[in-house]
């Protein structure tokens, strides 16, 4: 079982890769963030982006269902176990936002947060 387990995670991480590789010849503010959610953090918990960009985060839950909520751009998104989620906004405001978990998670669930930076 521990054989079938490294498999899937070494195909994961291919996939992750081949995925991502393409992104990285679109335009500027258009590159999408990957972001990963378990108990009880966001990684990265920092997000840095430029004023007016189009952002685009995808976000995947590793460990069970999380909720990505950023008020400050009217974001709240499910983040169901091993699915990766899209999220985009436009960072029309410059600023220091707050972003949390919204789905009840466990004892740690309020610490679940993080913050994006729009400079
Ligand atoms: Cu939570």
């Amino acid at each position: 079982m521990i054989g079938w387990r490294a498999w899937l995670v070494s195909v994961a991480f291919t996939l992750a890769f081949a995925l991502s590789a393409p992104a990285q010849d679109t335009a500027p503010g258009a590159d999408a963030i990957k972001m990963t959610a378990k108990k009880y953090e966001f990684t990265p918990d920092t997000v840095t982006v430029k004023k007016g960009d189009h952002v685009k985060l995808l976000i995947t839950a590793l460990d069970r269902a999380h909720g990505f909520k950023l008020d400050a751009f009217h974001v709240d998104k499910k983040l169901p176990k091993g699915e990766e989620v899209t999220v985009e906004f436009v960072a029309d405001r410059a600023g220091t936002f707050p972003f949390e978990c919204s789905v009840f998670c466990g004892m740690g669930h309020r610490k679940m947060k993080g913050k994006l930076i729009v400079e």
